[in-house]
């Protein structure tokens, strides 16, 4: 079949909405129309060239939601009309990963997924008969699209689509952060590095554990107020206090924070949230994806005296047993996404949804087809 898709022909260029392409689902596979899919800031990463798993030409995206429109041969799982989210971080149940019950990183297909090709080794899209390459497993910047069904979860269907796809990644990844990976306890004083559409998320998720203080720190003034809006209590932009940004959040915490989160990417970050964290129990959580070829550093006697540097990858959720229960959370008034999407694009403006995120102007721009 014919699909519409913004395609990253090359690294650094604006993608290119063409018609491409795709053959249809194979044994275990499913076809997926995506109805809405959000910007995150790995997809700008990737096309600026900075992932050391890029590949063009390739559609991006991994945000996505939509409907199950047919099945390939031996899929049980789901069915036609299913609403589901594209997964990332696929969840077989199998693997020694899903069965060891100490990760989300599922296995069964991530050589391939970082290949950019289906489980099978080959794609499923291309375009005046050369190859293009899948993107995360996802590929959510295509109208239809063709997935692995290990590699969807199935969510409800009273869920809109242009707010249900923010749990395909950013939702996930910072309310899980707080919930799964870093378990952040009542009264918790947390810091947060970079409130954007990761770190707001991890703000709303320490303020539903009932954490204490909730310190934000950006170095864009305007983002105070969007960390107010979900229970950050404090504000700090380190490019305009006195002194240096650990000693000064040491000060605000009595010693140090228990639970600190990098939402930024940047390694120099990484080492203050490291180091900002209270001697003896401080948990630091790296959320951000660094350029290829960055390096984080610390001094050993910053672990030897009992601060914890940790990782998470989509909030340590599993994929297709937690992201439904997300959903949830959103459509039971747990958690907000509606005032985070501040801006609908058509899928003909996508290039504008990088552009507002580069410039600091969106928290998530959504595309609906
Ligand atoms: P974003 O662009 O919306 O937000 C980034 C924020 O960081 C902005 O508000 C920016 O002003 C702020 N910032 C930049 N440099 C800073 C600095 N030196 N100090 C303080 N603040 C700074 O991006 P996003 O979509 O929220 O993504 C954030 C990071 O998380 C990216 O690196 C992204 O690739 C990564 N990410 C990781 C996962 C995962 O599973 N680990 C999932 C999604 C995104
Ligand atoms: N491909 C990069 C790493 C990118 C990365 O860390 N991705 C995160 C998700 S970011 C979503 O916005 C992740 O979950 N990684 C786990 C995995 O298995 O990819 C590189 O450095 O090569
Ligand atoms: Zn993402």
């Amino acid at each position: 079949m014919k699909t519409r898709a913004a395609v990253a022909f090359e690294a650094k260029k604006p993608l290119e909405i063409v018609e491409i392409d795709l053959e249809g689902p194979k044994e275990g596979e499913v076809l997926v129309e995506i109805m809405a899919t959000g910007i995150c800031h790995t997809d700008a990463y990737t096309l600026d060239g900075l992932d050391s798993e890029g590949i063009f030409p390739s559609v991006l995206g991994h945000e996505g939601a939509g409907v199950i429109r047919a099945v390939g041969p031996g899929v049980k799982s789901v069915k036609q009309d299913d609403h589901v989210i594209p997964l990332y971080t696929p969840e077989c149940r199998q693997c020694k990963s899903c069965l060891s019950g100490k990760t989300n990183l599922c296995t069964a297909i991530r050589a391939t997924q970082g290949k950019g090709v289906m489980p099978d080794g080959t794609s499923r899209m291309s375009y005046k008969g050369e190859t293009i390459y899948h993107y995360m497993g996802c590929s959510t910047f295509s109208n239809f699209i063709v997935l692995p069904e290990i590699a969807v979860a199935k969510i409800r269907e009273d869920a809109p689509f242009d707010k249900a796809c923010y749990c395909g990644c950013g939702v996930t990844t910072g309310v899980g952060a707080v919930t799964h990976t870093a378990k952040v306890t009542p009264g918790a004083n947390v810091v947060v590095f970079g409130l954007g559409g990761i770190g707001l998320n991890v703000i709303q998720g320490a303020r539903m554990v009932g954490a204490d203080k909730i310190i934000g720190v950006d170095i864009n003034d305007s983002k105070a107020e969007w960390g107010r809006k979900f229970g950050m209590t404090d504000f700090v932009n380190p490019t305009k206090i006195d002194g240096d940004i650990v000693s000064h959040l040491i000060a605000m915490t009595d010693g140090g924070a228990d639970f600190t989160f990098d939402c930024t990417g940047n390694t120099t970050v990484m080492r203050q949230a490291l180091e900002a964290c209270h001697r003896g129990w401080g948990v630091s959580t790296v959320i951000g994806v660094a350029e290829a070829g960055k390096e984080i550093s610390t001094r050993p006697f910053q672990l030897v005296t009992g601060r914890v540097w940790k990782g998470s990858a989509f909030g340590g959720m599993k994929g297709r047993t937690d992201v439904p229960k997300i959903v949830d959370w959103y459509m039971n008034g747990k958690i907000e996404i509606d005032p985070m999407i501040t801006h609908v694009l058509t899928l003909e403006e996508i290039n504008k949804g990088f552009d507002l995120m580069h410039a600091g102007e969106s928290i998530r721009s959504v595309v609906v087809f």
